[in-house]
């Protein structure tokens, strides 16, 4: 074993106060690069765990966050080999995300955004235990949140938060189930911001609630400072959200000025109860019910807390809530059943909810649990995981000469986000800890200047932490999430009445066509709807005749069963492309601009003959 604690010491004294000033500039930091033997002495009998031999299932699906790739890749925990990936706020290629109409359906027709930056993935729960139904994803770089079906690993919904700039915290409702999907909007803006008013001191921001069975936006509230990140409680009452520009500067300086900033408590069964009573007004063309929740609103309270707070994690016990103090060496531990005194009047303070204030180390931004009252809070300038116990943390406060932390365990290197296996749930398991960190440095090939990310793997069922993986990543994963396999169940095949090609079905039906029999080409005017079935290796329509000019849209039905006989149907020079899964119908629509023959090919592996599964379109000149 490495001499942890002592090395995360040292560095600390080295680092000294500089590091607080500067954040961004502590990325260069060299840190001690465990050897090759020390690694495999450390990792031991941890690795032969995390190895899943070849045809061996994993035992979680993990949900990664693709950052400003737009997408969500999951994979499988502890192998941390990708399965599979889920296109989002982004365009696909392979899938035809973003080039279908059924896509289009989710993404808007009109839609202009071929970006997103997508942060926070988190599955939805019933009475605080993971259902597998859906993961829920946000996107700071439009302010839209996305739904994404886990049965069959599709996004089918995306809402546009109104009025709002740069969605980022994201957490669900645990209890008594998903009902709300709670976001933070992180600018503020000027209301309206119609260009009449620029200045922060009018500007304010929302904290939102998205139903998550119709992704309405059912109430916004405006808060006082900004929003960060956010998570819920486990009685369905209580959400909580970290604010770190309490000062609304727009100087860097300026968002430093205050010691401590706060965490918002929005006591939702109140925001609810104004919402029926008609105390709301709508802000522009939106009619979302906004409640004012600024300082001496009954609907909020604010705590204060150091200094910048970041992550705000729920403990799985359900018992605290723990800020994480980004520039205060500290995180805030706040007790969940002192709110109710706190919103009825009966606390002095707002810092008495507050029960223990740990010391951890540099930069804290994230903590996770294990189930059994310990705490991991990535520790961003010191590039370490530090695991301290909470009960240990609270008699501390309380004056006790007692030490909380448990261990330091350098990572390499700069760490966002950690995650434990099934920590956001009452079934915290505390075997597996995932920690992302922003920078690998050494720890890879050199590929360019930029370098991948890593996501390592450490073993936290033992009392001691041990790594046991580096994963290298795209940009940029910031968070993930670890479920039992048991917990999802996708299907094989799809159900012929899957609302996600409902269009094409209603369309189809206006034109008199049997989706799964019938292969026609329909004209209406300059419009041309081609239907066709696929079998492997072979479309219904070997070919089809349009006038160049025609907007043609081609229907597939996949009419295989077997599972995993995925086809494809890619128009040649024309930027159409798209996939098509057993039993599942797709469409894309596009201008045959070209005379003459033009080629369609089949470009998801389906058989022996794939190569030979194709078809001409004949374009007559206009
Ligand atoms: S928040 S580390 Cu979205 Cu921490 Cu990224
Ligand atoms: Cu069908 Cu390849
Ligand atoms: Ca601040």
């Amino acid at each position: 074993m490495q001499e942890l604690p002592e090395n995360g010491q040292s560095r600390r004294r080295f680092m000294g106060a500089a590091a607080l000033a500067g954040v961004a500039g502590a990325t260069g930091l060299g840190t001690a690069v465990m050897s090759r033997e020390s690694f495999a002495a450390a990792a031991g009998d941890a690795r032969q765990k995390y190895m899943v031999e070849p045809g061996e299932l994993d035992e979680y699906y993990g949900f990664w966050s693709g950052g400003h790739s737009g997408e969500v890749r999951v994979l499988g925990v502890p192998s941390m080999r990708e399965l599979m990936r889920i296109p989002v706020f982004n365009v696909d290629s392979a899938s035809g995300w973003g080039i279908t109409n059924e896509s289009k359906d989710v993404l808007g027709h009109d839609n202009t955004y071929l970006n997103g930056d997508a942060h926070h993935p988190h599955v939805s729960m019933t009475d605080g235990r993971y259902d597998g139904k859906y993961l829920f994803i946000n996107d700071k770089a439009n302010s839209r949140v996305a739904r994404i079906r886990l049965d069959i690993m599709k996004c089918d919904r995306i809402t546009t938060v109104p009025n709002v700039q740069a969605i980022h915290g994201l957490r669900l409702q645990k209890v008594p189930k998903t009902n709300y999907v709670f976001c933070n909007a992180e600018f503020v803006v000027p209301h309206p911001n119609d260009g009449s008013e620029f200045s922060m001191e009018k500007s304010f921001t929302m904290f939102n609630a998205i139903d998550a069975e119709t992704m309405e936006v059912a109430f916004q509230v405006i808060v006082d400072g900004n929003l960060d990140n956010t998570d819920a409680d486990y009685t369905g009452k209580y959400v909580v959200s970290t604010c770190y520009n309490s000062e609304k500067a727009l100087d860097l300086a300026g968002t430093m000025r205050n010691d401590r900033d706060w965490a918002v408590v929005f006591n939702i069964e109140r925001i609810e109860q104004a919402v029926k009573n008609g105390n709301f007004k709508t802000l522009g063309d939106s009619k979302v019910p906004v409640v004012d929740g600024r300082h001496g609103s009954e609907l909020t309270r604010y705590i204060p807390v150091p200094k910048n707070p970041h992550g705000l994690n729920t403990s799985p016990d359900g018992k605290y809530f723990i800020a994480a103090g980004k520039l205060s060496p500290t995180c805030t531990v706040i007790a969940i059943d002192r709110l109710d005194d706190l919103f009825d009047g009966k606390l002095k303070d707002e810092r008495d909810v507050v029960i223990a204030e740990p010391e951890l180390g540099l930069g804290p931004l994230h903590t996770t649990y294990d189930g059994r009252g310990n705490a991991y809070t990535t520790l961003f300038i010191d590039s370490q995981v530090c695991k301290w116990n909470i009960a240990d943390a609270i008699r501390h406060y309380n004056g006790e000469d007692v030490n909380y932390i448990r261990q330091k365990l350098d990572v390499h290197y700069q760490p966002g986000h950690n995650h434990a296996s099934l920590t956001e749930s009452r079934d915290a398991d505390g075997k597996w800890l995932v920690v992302l960190s922003k920078f690998s440095k050494d720890r890879f090939l050199p590929v360019g200047p930029l370098h991948p990310e890593n996501d390592q793997l450490i073993d936290i069922s033992g009392e001691e932490m041990k790594l046991v993986h580096d994963g290298p990543t795209y940009a940029e994963p910031h968070d993930c999430i670890l479920v039992r396999r048991d917990q999802i169940k996708t299907r094989k095949i799809y159900e012929r009445d899957d609302p996600i090609f409902a269009s094409a079905r209603e369309q189809a039906k206006k034109d008199g066509i049997t989706l799964e029999a019938d292969n026609k080409v329909i004209r209406d005017g300059k419009k041309v709807r081609v239907y066709m079935t696929s079998i492997a290796p072979q479309y219904g329509l070997m070919e089809f005749k349009v006038k160049q000019g025609d907007e043609v849209t081609v229907y597939v039905t996949n009419l295989d069963t077997i599972e995993d006989v995925t086809h494809g149907f890619c128009m040649v020079n024309h930027g159409v492309s798209m996939e098509i899964s057993p039993m599942q119908t797709a469409s894309v629509t596009f201008v045959a601009d070209k005379p003459g023959v033009q080629w369609y090919y089949c470009n998801w592996f389906c058989h022996a003959l794939h190569m030979e599964m194709r078809g001409r379109m004949l374009v007559e000149k206009a």
